[in-house]
C-alpha cells in the first residue's frame, strides 16, 4: 500500500506544471519527499499564495477561537463584524462543565459589536464601550476580553484604551483586557496564538497564589482544548492516577485555575504550536518545567503517563500509573483487535493545524493504517522537522518578574535540529536526548509531506493515490466525499469524541472501521455511468 519515491515524484511534477511559473518555485519548496533520519529543509509558516484556496483561518480566529474561546467564565467580545463572532461560535466543538449550578458558563452565547459601516466611517470605540457597559450589566462577569478583529485595525480603533476605560467606569476588581488580533496580522491562526498567550500571561497567570489543597503531582496540561470532550477523558485519566491537574489551556478552564496555574510543580506541552509561548514565559517566571506530551494514541498516553510518574520519581505515583494503563488497555486491547481485522493495511492523508496532522498519525499507527501523506495548514519549521525531546529538567524557582517577560523569539530555542556539539552539549548538561519530536522524524521515508495544501494539490492527491480516509476540515469534507474518498474532521471530530486518551482511542477506533470500511463509498457513481438503461421519451 505504500507509494514509491517516483510516485510521488510524478505527483510533484504534475502538481507544480499547472502552476503560473512564480507559484510554482513557491510551492515546490512546501512539497517534500520526507527523510525521517535527517528531515529536508521545509518552508513553513509563509504567506499564502494569493487564489490558491488555503485551508488556513486567519489571526483572530487563533485568538479568540482556538486559546481564549474554551474559557468558560470570560465575555469574550469580539469587536467587529457579526460574522467573525458568528464563525467562532462554539464551530469548534469545545465543550465545557461548570462544577455547579451557580457557576458562570458564557459559552454558549455570541458577544459581538455587530460593527456596521457608520462605525467605519465614525470609528467604533463608543459603540464597544456601550457592548461592555450592557455585557457587564446583564451578566456581571469578573472578566472580559476584547478581539480585534480586521476593521478595527485598518480604522484605528484602540481596544487596550476602551479595556483600560471600561475597567475605571466599571470600578470593583473586574478584569478587562484587549487583544490585537485582527486576522489580517500574521499569516495564519499562528499569530493569534502568540498574541493570545502573552495576553494569558499578562492579564490572568499568576494572580492567585493559594495552594489548596494538600495536593501531590500538581500539574497544567497546555495546548488541550476540549474538542468533542477530550480534555474530560483526561481529566478522568489523570483523576485515576491521582495526579492533580490545577489547570487547563485552556480546556474545560476558568479564570480561577489560569491564575492560580502557576503553583503547579510541571506544565505537560500537548499541542506545542498553539501554547509554546505560556509554557515558556511559565518556565522563566516561575521556574516550571514543561515536557511534551501526545495523549493521542493509546499507547501515548500510556506513554506520557510514565513520563509524568519518572518525573516525579515516586514509586508509589509509578506503581499506580503501571496499574491504571493495565486496567484501561483491556478495554483498548480488545476494541483495537476488533478493528484492526478491516483496517489493517490501510492508508490515510492528514492535512490540519498546526499539530494533530502529526498526532493522529498515533491513533493509525494502532489501526494498522500507514500514513502515505501529511501536512500542517500553520505548523513552523520545528513541528516539522522535529525539536529535541528532553524529558526531565529542575529548575528553580528564582524570579517571578511576570510583568517584563513575553516570548518574541520562538524559533530562537527550538532551532529544528541539532549539531552533534550541541548534542553532546545537551547530555553533558545532564539532559538526556531522547531524540526528536516532530511530524517528519515520525514519517516513514518517501511519504509525501505538503505544508499549507491548496484546493488542487488537495484534488491531485485524491485522484493520484486513493486513500481510504482523508482527515482535514469542514471545508474539505464535502468536496473529497464527493470524490468518493471519506473525510473524517480532525478539528471538530465531525460528531464524535473524545478522541484523546485511552477511551477517545476505543471512539476513533470504533468511527475510523465504521468510515473507512464501509461499502458505501463503491456507490458513488451514478448508476447511468455504469448501467445500461432506457431512456424515457416524451410523448408530444
Ligand atoms: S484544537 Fe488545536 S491542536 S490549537 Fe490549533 S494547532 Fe486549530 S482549531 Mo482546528 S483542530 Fe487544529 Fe491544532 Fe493546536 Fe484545533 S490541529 S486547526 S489552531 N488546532
Ligand atoms: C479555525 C478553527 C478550526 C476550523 C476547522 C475547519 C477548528 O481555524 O478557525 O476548517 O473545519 O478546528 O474549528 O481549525
Amino acid at each position: 500500500n505504500s507509494v514509491s519515491v517516483d510516485d510521488l515524484k510524478k505527483f510533484k511534477d504534475e502538481v507544480l506544471h499547472k502552476y503560473p511559473k512564480k507559484v510554482a518555485k513557491k510551492r515546490d519548496k512546501a512539497i517534500l519527499l520526507n527523510d525521517p533520519e535527517t528531515p529536508p529543509q521545509i518552508q513553513a509558516n509563509v504567506r499564502t499564495i494569493p487564489g490558491i484556496i488555503t485551508q488556513r483561518g486567519c489571526t483572530y480566529a487563533g485568538c479568540k477561537g482556538v486559546v481564549l474561546g474554551p474559557t468558560r467564565d470570560i465575555i469574550n467580545i469580539t469587536h467587529g463584524p457579526i460574522g467573525c463572532g458568528f464563525y467562532s461560535w462554539l464551530t469548534r466543538r469545545n465543550q465545557t462543565k461548570p462544577e455547579t449550578e451557580t457557576d458562570e458558563n458564557f459559552m454558549m452565547y455570541c458577544f459581538s459589536t455587530d460593527m456596521q459601516d457608520s462605525n467605519i466611517v465614525f470609528g467604533g470605540e463608543e459603540k464597544l464601550k456601550q457592548a461592555i457597559r450592557e455585557a457587564y450589566e446583564l451578566f456581571h462577569p469578573k472578566a472580559i476580553a476584547i478581539f480585534s478583529t480586521c476593521p478595527v485595525g485598518l480604522i484605528g480603533d484602540d481596544v487596550h484604551r476602551v479595556a483600560r476605560h471600561m475597567k475605571e467606569e466599571i470600578g470593583g476588581d473586574i478584569n478587562i483586557f484587549g487583544f490585537s488580533c485582527e486576522g489580517y496580522r500574521g499569516v495564519s491562526q499562528s499569530a493569534g496564538h502568540h498574541i493570545a498567550n502573552n495576553g494569558l500571561f499578562k492579564n490572568l497567570i499568576g494572580r492567585d497564589d493559594e495552594k489548596r489543597g494538600d495536593l501531590k503531582y500538581r500539574v497544567n496540561l497546555l495546548g488541550e482544548y476540549n474538542i468533542g470532550g477530550d480534555a474530560f477523558e483526561l481529566e478522568r485519566v489523570f483523576e485515576k492516577c491521582g495526579i492533580n491537574l490545577i489547570a487547563t489551556f485552556s480546556g474545560n478552564s476558568t479564570i480561577q485555575k489560569f491564575e492560580n496555574a502557576h503553583t503547579a510543580d510541571l506544565n505537560m506541552v500537548m499541542c506545542h504550536r498553539s501554547i509554546n509561548y505560556v509554557a515558556e514565559m511559565m518556565e522563566t517566571a516561575f521556574g516550571i518545567p514543561w515536557i511534551k506530551v501526545q495523549p493521542i494514541g493509546a499507547d501515548s498516553t500510556a506513554k506520557m503517563l510514565r513520563k509524568i510518574g519518572q518525573y516525579f520519581g515516586d514509586q508509589e505515583l509509578i506503581d499506580k500509573i503501571e496499574e491504571v494503563i493495565a486496567d484501561e488497555m483491556v478495554a483498548v486491547t480488545a476494541a483495537r483487535e476488533k478493528a484492526l481485522k478491516k483496517t489493517n493495511g490501510k492508508t490515510a492523508m492528514l492535512f490540519v493545524g498546526g499539530s494533530r496532522a502529526h498526532h493522529y498519525q498515533n491513533l493509525f499507527e494502532e489501526l494498522g493504517m500507514s500514513t502515505l501523506s501529511a501536512g500542517y495548514e500553520f505548523g513552523h519549521r520545528d513541528d516539522y522537522e522535529g525539536r529535541v525531546v528532553i524529558p526531565t529538567i529542575q529548575i528553580d524557582a528564582d524570579s517571578r518578574n511576570i510583568e517584563e517577560i513575553t516570548v518574541t523569539k520562538d524559533e530562537a530555542r527550538y532551532n529544528p535540529r541539532k549539531t552533534e556539539e550541541e548534542l553532546k552539549a545537551l547530555e553533558a548538561d545532564g539532559m538526556e536526548f531522547n531524540g526528536y519530536e516532530g511530524l517528519m522524524p515520525q514519517m516513514a521515508k518517501g511519504s509525501l509531506v505538503i505544508d499549507d495544501l491548496s484546493h488542487y494539490e488537495m484534488e491531485k492527491l485524491i485522484e493520484l493515490y486513493k486513500p481510504d480516509v482523508f482527515c482535514a476540515g469542514i471545508k474539505e469534507k464535502f468536496c473529497v466525499q464527493k470524490m468518493g474518498v471519506p473525510l473524517k474532521q480532525l478539528h471538530s471530530y465531525d460528531y464524535g469524541g473524545p478522541y484523546a486518551g485511552f477511551k477517545g482511542a476505543i471512539n476513533f477506533y470504533e468511527d475510523i472501521e465504521m468510515i473507512a470500511c464501509s461499502t458505501i463509498w463503491k456507490e458513488m457513481k451514478a448508476p447511468w455511468e455504469s448501467e445500461t438503461y432506457v431512456e424515457a421519451q416524451y410523448a408530444y
